[in-house]
Formats: C-alpha cells, structure tokens, sequence
C-alpha cells in the first residue's frame, strides 16, 4: 500500500481551514487538518514545499516510522508549524490504515474504554444575564458541562465574546490583527460574580468552566482559582501564559481549583513537568497542534501515569477532520477527562462530511471505516483563503499583553 498522492487543500467556509489528502496505489484516501489558526498558509507551504515530495512512493502503513521520518528528519523539531504538519500526515495514515483494516481507528488504538465522550459547550455573552440565558440553552440540550465567559465592563473586547450576534471566531479577516485592550484589575473584580450568578441560578449539577486566555500572573490566577472555589469549577483553564512551569506550581500553593492547559502545547516535551509534577489536572493538547494521534496517545499515556486527565482542545478553528479524530482517540484512552466541542458552521460540515455525532450532551466517533469524515474537494474550490489574523491585546497603558 503505497502513497502516490499528497494534496494540500486550503478553504475558507466561513474559516480557513488546510487540509492534507494522501491517496494510496489500492486507492485509500486519507484526511489530516493541519489548520493553524491565523498562520495557516505557513504550514501549508510546509506540508506543499518541504513534505508532500517524500510521502510519495511511502508504504502508507508504516505510521511510527513515517512520524520519526518526519519529526528527526526535519533537523528542525517541534514548534506550532511543524508539529501541525506531521499531525496532518500521521491523522491522514491513521484514516487510511482504518480503511484498510475495515475498522473505525478507535478500534485500532485498544477499542473503546467508554460508551460515548462527554463533551463541554461555550456559554457566553457581552453581560450575565445573555451567559445565563446560553447556559440554560446547552442544558436543554442536554449539555452536562458548560464553559462561561462574558464581557467584562469597562472592556470593549473579551476572549470568547461574540461581536454583533455572530458565532464567536476570534481571528478576523484582514490586513493587521485587531487590537483589544486588556485590564486584569477589572476582570478580576468582575469575572467572580459571573459564577455566582450562574450557580444560584442553576446549582451544582453540571460541570463548570472557564478559560482565562494566559491573561494572568501566577499570583493573580491563585487569587483567582482561590475566589471561585465555593463554585466548584471542573476546571480553571490557561490561567497563566505557558512558558513558566513554576507558575503553575505556585498557583497550587493557594488553590484547590482544577487547572487545565496544553491547547498551544506541540509537543510532550511542552508538557512533560507539568504532568509529571501534577502541577496540572487536564491536558489540554489536540490532534492537530500536538503532532497527530500517535504523539497524543503518548502525552495522554504519560499523563495517565500522573493522575492527569485528557481535555482536548476543540474550538471552531481546528476542522471536523481533527474533531473527527479526537473522537476516536477520546473514547478509547485510559484516562480520558473531557472534549472540548463548538459545533462548526452548516457551510464548513457540507466541506467536511463526517458521520460522527452529538446526542444528549455526548458525542460518539463515527463507526465508519477509519475516521468517518472527509473534504468535498468541489466544495471546498468554491471558498477560498482569506487572510485572517487573531488579535493582539494591549493593557490601558498601551502595553503588549498577552491574548
Ligand atoms: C480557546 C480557543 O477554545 C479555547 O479554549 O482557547 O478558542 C483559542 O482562542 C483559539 O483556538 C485560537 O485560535
Ligand atoms: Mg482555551
């Protein structure tokens, strides 16, 4: 079973996804996202002028080898760019050895440890009571864990809060990235009454997130993860911007909260401390940004051996292809926690076809040879790129802070 085909296909339904397409001599295809929010064309110049070439003529069922091949050949390891390349080609030959072995990959990874994969959704709005109306809509739904986030006042842009109605994408077309002010003072004054609004009117039931976007100094997010322990939080997410490990330990010096991180993590070297020092109780790496379902397997496997459980990242900027996959890899790890889940717009499913689905608060993997979803070239031809940048954040003073 040999590659004689690698195609990088970059669309804009809605959002730029890059999508990497393998097809082998017996005629398997197989899909890998490799979208990298805000830098998407980077890593398809990547995949097009540095790796396509030496897939072709590959036996397609070699994944390991293929994965050591491209992350020690390159010289150049690790980094957002190239791990989101090799995942693109691990996820895609993962798909095409499900193909070939007639089974859903989850089946390939050890099968299933759970019946379905609970899943969390965003609640969130410019004030409370908009947050308070979205949480009572996913608990309809049957959501049994719900992520809030609302505007803060004084503020005129917060992380997770949708400008003018639109389902929230932080990155936005254009020429420069947009830039929001950012004041820790105000959200820290603000942000604890949002819990207490939501747990009087709710209670305890279900489960409770929330993601403070890096935005934090160790000191202030131990002040923070101290004030909302009456909530009861399932956890308290990027509190503190990632590259400091000793942060997080002091956060767990002053608080009992849940912590969570790892969505900007590439690799298990990012995360080997914090997991193996339990500074952290949710690991948040993805598919696409943490180097394919063989290197997430081995960050879950290690976490497993720390009490640290699995919380992949699922926003809308990563494709139903890498959702597709983490579905699988959710529902057969040990130590599986929560999945992260914004539905993606009707335009990007009709791109992305895929035959996993959401019921009751749960989401299952498709039962489809390999991963169950695929791109509608033809569709995909009819959207394409657009630049786009996420935003950056400066503090009232004009400071650079982080987003
Ligand atoms: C966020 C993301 O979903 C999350 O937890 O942190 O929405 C993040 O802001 C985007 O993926 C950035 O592209
Ligand atoms: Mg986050």
């Amino acid at each position: 079973m040999r590659i004689v085909a690698a195609k990088v296909i970059v669309t804009c339904p809605d959002r730029n996804f890059v999508t990497l397409k393998l097809t082998t001599d017996d005629g398997l295809t197989g899909v890998g996202d490799a979208t990298l929010n805000g830098r998407e064309l980077a890593v398809a110049s990547y995949l097009r002028d540095h790796v396509c070439q030496l897939l072709i003529g590959r036996d397609a069922g070699r994944i390991e080898d293929t994965w050591q091949y491209l992350y020690r050949g390159a010289y150049w390891r690790r980094g957002p760019v190239t791990m989101a390349a090799v995942a693109a080609v691990d996820t895609a030959l993962w798909d095409i050895k499900g193909k070939a072995a007639g089974m859903p990959v989850y089946q390939l990874i050890g099968g299933r440890s759970r019946d379905a994969v609970t899943v969390y959704g965003h609640a969130t709005g410019a004030t409370i009571p908009e947050t308070l109306d979205q949480v009572a809509s996913l608990l309809d739904q049957g959501y049994r864990a719900v992520r809030v986030q609302v505007g803060i006042p004084g503020l005129d842009k917060t992380y997770g809060v949708p400008q003018g109605g639109e389902p929230y994408e932080p990155a936005t077309a254009g020429a420069r990235p947009e830039e929001a002010t950012w004041s820790t003072a105000k959200y820290l004054d603000f942000v604890p009454s949002l819990f207490a609004a939501v747990r009087e009117r709710f209670g305890q039931g279900f489960h409770l997130l929330h993601d403070v976007h890096h935005r934090l100094t160790p000191i202030e997010a131990a002040r923070l993860g101290k004030a909302l322990e009456p909530y009861s939080l399932f956890w308290l997410e990027d509190p503190i911007s990632e590259e400091s490990h000793e942060g997080f330990r002091l956060i767990r010096q002053h608080t009992t909260t849940p912590i969570a991180t790892g969505e900007v993590y590439n690799s298990i070297w990012d995360c080997r401390q914090l997991i193996t020092e339990q500074l952290i109780d949710y690991i948040r790496t993805s598919v696409t940004h943490a180097g394919g379902i063989t290197h997430l397997r081995r960050i879950f496997d290690l976490a497993a051996l720390h009490h640290v459980r699995t919380g992949s990242h699922g926003p809308t900027d990563l494709s139903p292809v890498c959702l597709a996959a983490a579905l699988h890899v959710d529902v057969a790890v040990p130590n599986f926690g929560i999945q992260e889940y914004m539905p993606h717009t009707g335009t990007t499913d009709a791109v992305f076809p895929h035959s996993y689905r959401f019921a009751d608060g749960l989401m299952y993997p498709s039962e489809e040879p390999g991963l169950g979803v695929d791109i509608d070239e033809k569709a995909a031809a009819a959207y394409p790129y657009r630049q786009a940048y996420l935003p950056v954040n400066r503090l009232e003073d004009g400071s650079m802070h982080d987003w």
